[in-house]
């Protein structure tokens, strides 16, 4: 059986995986925080953002799902120690222990600032929506460095949000299950063929503004649509912030946000396939 490190193993989305992954892997669980592991599981306190504390764990595991790490938005202390130095000590670490698979939980604040009237891909320019969001888009980079530079096997979730019901309308559309969850770590552990993947971690949502087709080209089947809560939802949804509803983001497009005169694009087209480029005017020079 595999041994799965799993960092920020006392959080939230940590706490759904522990349980759906129970019985499937040895999991090696860290955290700063105390955590009582159960049947098949094994608790080592780590502070990340201290690299021997990072070598200690992730020795002779067969792969880690990066879970830890700041999981809002925060003073910049806090981030660039949870979540930059953090993850860099993890990918380091992994690389000197020999481990060769990180599944790393980047975030849909990655590209928080796309409208909710835009449908994106995995190929999207990143729009970070807060400090968070700038933190997890250095994680993917960092993972492709990684990738390209020492053979490492990174998939990226861009995690909507995990919970066992959807919590509000803009949940409605990024909402991953506990379930989903696992299917798709499931799949980021086992796929023979990843180099450097990202996905949108999500279920199979109706209202969903991301096209997850990488993600359902390697394989992902989700079994949940948050459709089933809408009509629940709505009902008891009250007015929301004017910039927040714009953006896929939500809150954090809007915290802190000073007023910005810049439009919003228009196009509400896919991001990422092939476009026809716009044609240059470019001067014709006499042939002498
Ligand atoms: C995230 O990335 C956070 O970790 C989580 O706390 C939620 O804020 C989630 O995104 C979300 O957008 O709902």
């Amino acid at each position: 059986m595999k041994t799965i490190l799993i960092t920020g193993a006392a959080g939230g989305v940590g706490t759904q995986l522990r349980r759906e992954l129970a019985g499937k892997y040895l999991l090696r669980l860290s955290d700063l925080r105390p955590l009582a592991p159960g049947k098949g599981e094994k608790f080592a306190r780590a502070d990340i953002s201290n690299l021997a504390d990072a070598l200690r764990i992730t020795r002779g595991v067969d792969a880690i799902v990066h879970l830890g790490g700041y999981s809002v938005e925060g003073p910049w202390e806090g981030i660039l120690s949870a979540n930059i130095i953090g993850c860099y000590n993890v990918f380091e670490a992994a690389r000197r222990n020999g481990v060769k698979r990180i599944l790393f939980a980047t975030s849909n604040h990655a590209v928080g600032y796309y409208p909710r009237s835009e449908t994106i891909d995995h190929r999207v320019y990143i729009k970070p929506d807060s400090r968070y969001g700038v933190s997890k888009v250095f994680g993917e980079a960092l993972g492709s460095l990684y990738a390209d530079k020492y053979g490492m096997q990174v998939f990226n979730m861009r995690i909507g949000n995990v919970n066992p019901a959807p919590i509000d309308k803009r949940r409605l559309s990024i909402w991953l299950s506990p379930r989903d969850l696992a299917q798709l770590v499931t799949l980021g552990i086992e796929h023979p063929d990843i180099r450097f993947e990202i996905v949108y971690g999500v279920s199979d949502n109706t209202r969903s503004w991301y096209d997850n087709a990488n993600a359902y080209r390697l394989g992902y089947r989700p079994q949940d649509d948050a459709e089933a809560y809408a009509r629940e939802i709505l009902a008891r949804e009250a007015p929301g912030n004017a910039i927040g509803d714009l953006y896929q983001g939500g809150a954090f497009t809007h915290v802190e946000a000073v007023p910005n005169p810049a439009p919003l694009p228009k196009s509400k087209t896919v991001h990422g396939p092939a476009r026809k480029p716009a044609k240059k005017a470019v001067k014709k020079t006499k042939k002498k």
